[in-house]
């Protein structure tokens, strides 16, 4: 065998020993039992009906740090219910009669994010645990 050939078949064993042996050191924290991070992908839809009587369900409860898809829908003209506002997330979005109207974000820590109608008289929370 010429120089260059073991040079490569050494660089090769290096390079395989490097993807697997990093595989053996950190696929045990990403997949162990104990790990927090297994916590962070429970993504979660909940349907919301927006009528004269407010928001049904209007609490919502998910898990901090786990995506949360919330979809309005207004089911009446009666009512004041044309717009959805979170004001601590910085949305307001019309709510057509009929259509859904999806809201995404992810609960960064356990505090309680509330959303109100357009005039703030409609109340709904997403009560976030831990
Ligand atoms: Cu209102």
């Amino acid at each position: 065998m010429t120089k260059q050939i073991i040079k490569s078949i050494v660089a090769a064993s290096i390079m395989l020993a490097m993807l697997f042996g990093s595989n053996a050191v950190f696929a045990k924290p990403i997949f162990g039992k104990n790990n927090i991070k297994r916590k962070l992908f429970h993504p979660k839809t909940v349907r919301i009906n927006v009528s004269k009587k407010g928001f049904s369900p209007s609490s919502i409860s998910t898990e901090q740090g786990s995506p949360l898809t919330l979809i309005f829908k207004r089911t009446s003209k009666e009512g004041c219910g044309n717009k959805v506002v979170f004001p601590s997330l910085n949305i307001t979005r019309d709510l057509p009669v009929g259509k859904n109207v999806t809201i995404k974000f992810t609960p960064t820590d356990t505090s309680t994010v509330s959303f109100t109608c357009g005039m703030g008289m409609y109340k709904g929370s997403v009560v976030v645990s831990d």
